[in-house]
């Protein structure tokens, strides 16, 4: 037998472990010998009763995805469980780490489930753009009723053992020895005997169900799905359990699988779960970490307060230093607020919320950051004042400390040479509000030193972001690339699109909302000021801030916000304004389309991904589509820019950018090198400069 699933039987318990490192994931290597294993136990009369455990770290995390979009090998899970239910004697799955997808549906082969107190039990297949295949919205709909199952099915989000022994989930939860009590277990129930019904075979709270109820909350479900065809599938699924025999809807939860698992979406979430993962690995893997503990942050405003959070959340005491105890107190209550909004929804206890305060400790005296570890800058975006706070650091911190600063634009290189330290020196680009963006741009610096870098990559996951190595250049990817899709925007509306068609646009491909909508939820001023620093401007987004009108915050932006609403209506006075300038310019408006909207704008912010990974900036296309879909949304079901790219067809991208550079001779739309090889290999090619 395979080294993957031993057997081991002791006083009539048989206990079948899973080995398969990282995460025992099921694939053939597993299923062969498990199934092999289970046929066996199931006539051998030494074994009165039977545990499913898993070695190392987890229970099974779920099918093997990379087996996904290869040809099936048999047996598949759904075998297994099938083989499972005709096992007359009692059946525990044993579950510590992560029941995940076709994990738990393992589990729920078995007759009972006893969990670690800090297992997590989960049908995470939405999150790769699937629903379970292997009867999970079938049976758990049976163990926990209709409407939970659709909850936990179309979020993707696991449970924690006591809920789920609240739930009917868990038939136990133990804080102790795992492996001992579901033995116990095991040998318990089969000693007393009797018939053990199968998870297929209990249809009480199905039973109990309010269809009009259901549907209403898929009906729901539905509406937030935003183009995503795997809640509609998952939720579509759980309504066949509760109408269809078993069987058949175990038969069309199959054909739904088969579907989305060929499709693009999944095809496009897969990626982005492997590039999460391929993202956060910078080399160096030996190399040793710096040990941080303690973190600094100047500057209490919007952006540094949410860093600050951001580190408090993970467990990390905060010295948070502003320049007056005005600003301090200003930037505490902020903090403060956010906390009691969470509260107040429910999604933090007071408890943790006191816990979290408590890591604090304000500051106005640079020496105070001596003890940190880690230093962040979050002040004014402006190379002077980033300058005099980086030489003030080079004073106080302690030798080995690592300053960061947290600027969006500004060049880290020269920011280092205000110390005597730029080994030290990297950038940290959070995305506001960044106690809730994922995205982390970590920026390498010419000098900063791989250790510096390696740890600032491991400390980014233990604070929950998805972090990005990039290179030194004006705005990095993310804000380099936004410039790109937003460099058109303004001829589109010159030309006859109005924001709300150009924003439609973007809302019908799948993003949460267009540039128009974005800008005035940023705030207008922003990209004023920016342009105003570089000696650019932009006819209309410039005539909008000197009439004030700077987006949600002012009420007028690109569109109207009736009072405190945050619902963009269409302004009149903007589309005046944009038809007169555009007649002061002598330019003919037209009726634009989508997909011309499309094309000027997503094609360009490709183009430069293409310039991006030419000068080394990001070291794979594939980091560039996680900044794209963990900081500025787009769309996950399209797998970030650089796999659209593929998608959409590089070929007719690279005809289309020719197109509109002769039509407009803009050098925007010069397609790239990279770009142009893409389009004859259908392989991003990357200089892997960044790390
Ligand atoms: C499914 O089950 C479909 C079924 O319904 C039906 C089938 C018919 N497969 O995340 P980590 C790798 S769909 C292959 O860094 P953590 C991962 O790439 C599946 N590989 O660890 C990484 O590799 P590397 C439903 C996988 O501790 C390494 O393991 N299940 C899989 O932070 C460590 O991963 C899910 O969606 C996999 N299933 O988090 C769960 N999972 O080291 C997906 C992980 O080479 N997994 N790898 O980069 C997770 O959510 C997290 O990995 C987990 C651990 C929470 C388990």
């Amino acid at each position: 037998m395979s080294s993957s699933v031993s057997v081991a039987i002791e006083n009539g318990v048989a206990v079948v472990t899973i080995d398969n490192p990282p995460v025992n994931a099921l694939s053939v290597y597993v299923r062969k010998p498990l199934y092999e294993a289970l046929a066996t136990l199931r006539d051998d009369p030494a074994a009165r009763a039977i545990v499913i455990a898993c070695a190392g770290r987890t229970f099974v995390a779920g099918a093997d995805i990379t087996e996904f979009g290869k040809p099936v090998e048999q047996p598949e899970l759904r075998a297994i469980v099938a083989l499972l239910e005709t096992i007359a004697k009692p059946t525990v799955a044993a579950i510590h780490g992560t029941a995940l997808g076709g994990g738990l549906e393992l589990a729920l082969g078995c007759h009972f489930r006893v969990a670690d107190q800090g297992a997590r039990l989960g049908l995470t297949e939405v999150k790769l753009g699937l629903l379970p295949g292997g009867g999970g919205t079938v049976r758990l709909p049976r163990l926990v009723g209709a409407e939970k199952a659709l909850g936990m099915i179309v979020s993707g989000a696991p449970i924690l053992a006591g809920e789920a022994k609240a739930a009917g989930l868990a038939d136990a939860v133990v804080d102790g020895d795992l492996l001992a009590e579901a033995i116990r277990f095991a040998s318990e129930t089969a000693d007393r005997g009797g018939a053990f019904i199968a998870v297929r075979d209990r249809n009480d709270r199905l039973a109990e169900t309010d269809l009009a109820a259901f549907d209403a909350q898929a009906t729901d479900l539905a509406r937030k799905s935003r183009g995503l065809d795997a809640p509609l599938a998952c939720a579509e699924a759980v309504h066949n359990a509760i109408t269809l025999p078993f069987d058949e809807a175990l038969a069309a939860e199959r054909a739904l699988f088969v579907k989305l698992v060929s499709g693009d979406q999944s095809r496009a979430q897969r990626h982005l779960f492997f590039a999460e993962r391929e993202a956060a690995k910078v080399p160096g893997k030996d190399l040793q970490r710096r040990t941080i503990e303690r973190v600094g942050i100047i500057g209490a405003g919007t952006m540094g307060g949410g860093i600050a959070m951001a580190f408090a959340n993970g467990g990390f005491p905060v010295t948070l230093l502003e320049t007056s105890a005005e600003a301090l107190q200003r930037g505490m209550a902020m903090i403060e607020k956010n906390y009691a909004v969470s509260v107040s929804r429910g999604s933090l206890t007071g408890e943790a919320r006191e816990q979290r305060l408590g890591l604090f400790k304000g500051s106005t005296d640079y020496a105070d950051l001596a003890d940190c570890d880690l230093i962040i800058e979050a002040v004014f975006e402006d190379m002077a004042v980033k300058k005099e706070v980086f030489g003030k650091l080079d004073a106080v911190a302690r030798p080995g400390a690592i300053l960061a600063t947290n600027t969006s634009y500004l060049d880290v290189n020269e920011i280092a040479t205000s110390t005597a330290r730029p080994r030290d020196v990297l950038g940290m680009h959070f995305f506001s509000p960044a106690n809730a963006m994922k995205l982390l741009e970590i920026v390498r610096a010419e000098k900063t030193a791989p250790d510096a870098l390696a740890t600032v990559a491991d400390l980014a996951r233990r604070i929950g972001k998805v972090a990005v190595v990039v290179g030194v250049c004006h705005g990095f990817v993310g804000n380099r690339m936004l410039s790109a899709r937003g460099a058109e925007n303004e001829f589109l509306l010159l030309e006859g699109a109005t924001p709300g068609q150009v924003d439609k646009a973007f809302t019908d491909f799948g993003w949460p909302m267009g540039p128009c909508q974005m800008g005035d939820l940023a705030g207008l001023d922003i990209g004023w000021r920016n342009r105003k620093a570089r000696g650019l401007t932009a006819v209309i987004a410039d005539t909008l801030c000197e009439e004030g009108r700077f987006g949600q915050k002012t009420g007028r932006g690109w569109y109207r916000y009736e009072s405190g609403s945050r619902e963009p209506a269409t302004d009149p006075e903007v589309e005046k304004l944009i038809r007169t300038k555009a007649g002061e310019l002598g330019i003919a408006q037209r009726e634009i389309g989508a997909d011309e909207i499309i094309e000027r704008t997503l094609y360009p912010l490709i183009n430069e991904g293409a310039k991006i990974l030419q000068e080394g900036i990001a070291a794979r296309a594939s980091d560039i589509d996680v900044v794209w879909v963990n900081g500025y949304g787009f769309p996950i079901g399209k797998g970030g820019p650089m796999f659209w790219a593929g998608l959409e067809g590089a070929v007719r991208i690279v005809e289309r950018l020719e197109y509109w550079r002769q039509r407009t001779g803009r050098g925007i739309f010069e397609p790239a090198p990279v770009l142009r090889r893409f389009a004859e290999t259908g392989s991003w090619e990357a200089v892997g400069g960044a790390l």
